[in-house]
């Protein structure tokens, strides 16, 4: 009888090394490469591609229950809350802001909420509660649990990559049977967990971003924040270049002196020049000469948010004449109203 792995949700094999669900007995109940990662955090099988985004939208509409999207401020693109509306209109919706430990200690729980219910109002979901929780918050579990109790019905905890879909699941029902990972890509099927009589699903995660794909694993996890950010601050009153490398060189052009704010991971290779962008570029990061797309935002006059999908976001206090951003990757660049 075939079985799936309790891990990462795929069907368990024992013919191909380098696919996806390999064991060497077909009596274990999970995995290799989930082995290998719960016990030494090690990813032997890099499974990318595995995950197709259409047709996990498609597993997923087959699937009765209501919806727990999860969102990981850090990493937060209004284009899941676009999807949902297109796609799940008519599901219950809780919505999940996860590690909330690792956010800014200025941004507090009634701050999130009505940002998010501000992103909300404007689109046709229908959301039951706005839950902030932190695996380190006890408290905000219990909280979670209450609010999930009161839902009908089976849940399917959705969201981003990474968002800490799995990692919930296993707060919840106070287990650790589903692979962790701070690797994207770690859930690869729709896995099933019974709790109170109910099924809870865990999911592959979405993505949007392309930045990170392009890295090893390993060079992608400088990017992911691990720790409670720190933000980095900048007075401005000269144009300022900002560079991520290797990915975006961000040339910002204040109208009146100003301040900017970045909230990137502690490790994200980051740098601030001045007019000399260009010599630092060519000197530490010559690949970036060849950033060939474009984007120019002229006349920022409230508190805004450039968000980079996937890597964080700058915040931009006061009045700027321009931004200029070369990065190869357009569509992973998006404005916002602040956030903080
Ligand atoms: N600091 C912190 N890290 C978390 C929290 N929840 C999840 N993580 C981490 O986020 C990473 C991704 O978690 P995972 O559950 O695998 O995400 P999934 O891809 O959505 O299933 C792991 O490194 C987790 O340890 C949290 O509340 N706080
Ligand atoms: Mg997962």
């Amino acid at each position: 009888m075939s079985k799936n792995c309790q891990g990462c949700g795929a069907l368990l094999q024992n013919k191909d090394i380098n696919k996806i669900g390999y064991v060497v007995d077909l009596e274990h109940e999970i995995c290799r490469r989930c082995f290998r990662l719960k016990h030494y955090g090690d990813v032997t099988v890099i499974h990318k591609d595995e995950v197709i985004f259409k047709d996990l939208l498609q597993e997923l509409k087959q699937v009765n229950g209501s919806l727990v999207l999860l969102i990981d401020l850090l990493n937060y693109d209004t284009r899941i809350l676009d999807m949902m509306e297109t796609h799940f209109k008519d599901r219950q919706i809780v919505l999940v802001i996860t590690k909330s430990d690792l956010l800014p200690s200025t941004l507090s729980r009634e701050k999130i909420k009505r940002m998010v219910n501000i992103s909300l109002t404007d689109r046709k979901i229908d959301h039951v509660a706005v839950a902030v929780t932190s695996l380190k918050s006890k408290p905000s579990i219990e909280n979670l649990k209450r609010m999930l109790s009161r839902v009908r019905g089976d849940l399917i905890f959705i969201g981003m990559v990474n968002a800490g879909k799995s990692s919930l699941i296993n707060a919840i029902t106070d287990s650790n049977s589903l692979t962790v990972s701070s690797f994207p890509h770690t859930t690869l099927k729709i896995n099933q967990v019974e709790y109170e009589g109910r099924t809870l699903y865990d999911t592959p995660g979405f993505k949007f971003q392309g930045y990170l794909e392009k890295l090893s694993l390993k060079a992608a996890n400088q990017y992911a924040v691990l720790k409670p950010i720190k933000a980095k601050t900048f007075q401005v009153s000269d144009p300022q270049t900002y560079i991520i490398a290797p990915f975006i060189i961000l040339t910002l052009t204040p109208s009146e002196p100003l301040s900017v704010t970045f909230y990137v991971s502690e490790t994200c290779p980051f740098h601030r020049c001045g007019k000399r962008a260009l010599d630092y570029i060519q000197k530490h990061h010559p690949e970036m000469t060849a950033l060939n797309s474009e984007i120019r935002y002229n006349k920022i006059n409230e508190t805004t948010d450039v968000v980079f999908s996937g890597i964080g976001w700058m915040s931009i206090k006061g009045k700027a004449e321009s931004i200029i951003i070369q990065t190869d990757l357009k569509s992973e660049i998006t404005l916002r109203k602040a956030l903080l």
